[in-house]
């Protein structure tokens, strides 16, 4: 028996090791890495995890040829933490990292090394197009001057964003350290707390309102949206919600067809499909599940925009597409956009209970593929990864060693999970949301709640797996978290407990 299990030990290992050298065989230079993160995705809403309701064949072109995990986690089931987690390879607890302000200041050390500081160092041109939400500047942000630091300071060489939200002032975009369009003498003012400037509000004028939305998304009105927040001037600088997807997709080709001929790193954050779900023309109607249906397709186009640039400048073949999401999947999220009334048989979250906000799996259980032609075998895999552990992977496949170092401490090196050549994820994994869970080989514990939540989050219809007492879950023959088995196994419930305390405390590191 012993002698087996060494023999198997020892083969899996060959396996791995033949399998490795192959890989380096056939890579001749340094890949392009293209991260497609979208916001707020569900497990089941790309017809890949199976929706039917929502089509989105370029999306489902990467799972065909490439890689499909069903057990993939963003690291927390809201935004600002899992972006960054996957920017630091930090969980976002170490640094309180929550759902920011528009107005707040970066919330990233400048003197870490983050992911695309160590791709800048590997000789990657870095860019980040789309939704930031990790704040700007070191007290507010000077949105009248230079918007820094910000990503050019952490280690990107080209960002054009969204600042924070598309339902949060300032609604604007910031190209490297400038808002684009900005008319000095119409100077922007953002202020969280009371209302600014003569700008009609939400609270006020709701004839002027497309879409009704909660008193928290009722400060200052642009484009007909209300938003969160309140902002004054910046008339020709405001975004047109309806325009993101042209946009951004084109800042997107720019950064990649400038630098074709060398390693690039692109990370191409897409506002969809978050709130305030407005669907370009092209999109608008194209599901029959309203607004939030239709920003899904619009998602996949923009995916698919991308996926034909690289192809069309044949640097597809040495180029590694991951496609993720930041958190769960939500149906109102401030704002009646139909989201709820039309969703019919759609299941957001697949099988799985909660979603945004939400301890259970749904909360952080997104799509996630790997897709990097002749290099990725097409398949599934089981294994257990999180978007903390892309920094230690991505070290790994571009040579750099981050070992033993502070930098990334939660970040483990998967790389041959990531393309496939192991099923070997992680034994034990966190789960951030308004409270802590850990998973650990078929079992799952969510700790009770210590934090108090926003008041908003009360109000919500979300399964927010916040409870006074431990929950213990077997995934495995319960994946949709139905029987707390806490009260059958207090000692399950206590190991996994200490386990989780020593995780928060100290990172395992790579
Ligand atoms: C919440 C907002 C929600 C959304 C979320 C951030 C309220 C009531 N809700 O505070 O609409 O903006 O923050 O979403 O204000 S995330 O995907 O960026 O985490
Ligand atoms: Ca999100």
């Amino acid at each position: 028996m012993v002698k087996k299990l060494v023999l198997l030990n020892f083969t899996i290992v060959f396996v791995l090791v033949i399998s490795c050298t192959q890989r380096k065989a056939k890579i001749s230079q340094k890949p392009n890495i293209v991260f497609i993160y979208v916001d707020d995705l569900g497990y089941g809403d790309v017809s890949c995890y199976g929706a039917k309701s929502v089509i989105t064949p370029n999306v489902d072109k990467l799972a065909r040829n490439g890689l499909l995990f069903t057990d993939a986690h963003c690291s927390a089931s809201t935004c600002t933490p899992s972006r960054f987690s996957l920017l630091t390879g930090s969980y976002a607890f170490r640094n309180n990292a929550a759902i920011l302000p528009g107005d707040a200041p970066l919330i990233i050390n400048t003197a870490q090394e983050t992911l695309p500081a160590m791709l800048k160092k590997a000789g990657y041109k870095t860019g980040v197009v789309g939704k930031w939400h990790l704040g700007l500047g070191d007290g507010s942000p000077d949105w009248n001057g230079d918007i820094k630091p910000g990503p050019l300071e952490i280690g990107f060489d080209y960002s054009f964003l969204i600042p924070a939200t598309p339902d949060r002032v300032p609604t604007v975009f910031v190209e490297n350290h400038k808002v684009v369009n900005l008319d000095p003498s119409d100077p922007i003012i953002v202020n969280y707390n009371k209302r600014i400037g003569p700008d009609p509000i939400g609270l006020e004028d709701e004839e002027l309102m497309k879409m009704k939305a909660d008193s928290q998304h009722s400060g200052t009105i642009v484009n007909g949206i209300s938003r969160i927040g309140f902002m004054s001037g910046g008339h020709k600088a405001y975004w047109k919600d309806e325009e993101f997807p042209n946009v951004l997709t084109v800042k997107a080709k720019e950064f990649i067809s400038q630098n074709m001929s060398r390693p690039f790193f692109l990370y191409f954050a897409l506002p969809d499909i978050h709130v305030p779900r407005a669907p370009n023309q092209k999109f608008a109607g194209a599901t029959k599940m309203g607004p939030r249906g239709d920003v899904i397709v619009q998602m996949d186009w923009m995916a698919g925009e991308v996926i034909k640039t690289l192809k069309e400048l044949r640097i597809d073949k040495n180029t590694l597409i991951i496609f993720s999401s930041d958190n769960g999947p939500v149906l109102d999220d401030g704002y009646t956009d139909q989201a709820v009334t039309n969703l019919g048989t759609h299941q957001p979250a697949g099988i799985f209970k909660g979603g945004k906000y939400s301890a259970y799996e749904g909360g952080s259980r997104v799509p996630t593929i790997a897709y990097w032609p002749g290099i990725i075998k097409p398949g599934k895999s089981d294994a257990l990864i999180s978007q903390v552990d892309f920094f230690a992977s991505l070290a790994n496949l571009v040579g750099q060693d981050i070992a033993g170092k502070s930098t990334a401490p939660d970040s483990f090196d998967m790389l041959s999970v990531l393309l496939g050549e192991s099923t070997k994820g992680r034994e034990t994994m966190i789960e951030e949301s308004f409270t802590m869970s850990l998973r650990s080989g078929d079992w799952k514990y969510i700790a009770p709640q210590t934090k108090s939540t926003p008041d908003w989050l009360a109000n919500k219809d979300v399964a927010s797996g916040l409870q006074n007492t431990p929950q213990l879950y077997n995934l495995k023959k319960d994946p949709k978290e139905k029987n707390n088995l806490a009260n059958h196994y207090p000692d399950k419930v206590k190991e996994m407990a200490i386990k989780l305390n020593q995780l928060i405390k100290s990172p395992t590191t790579k």
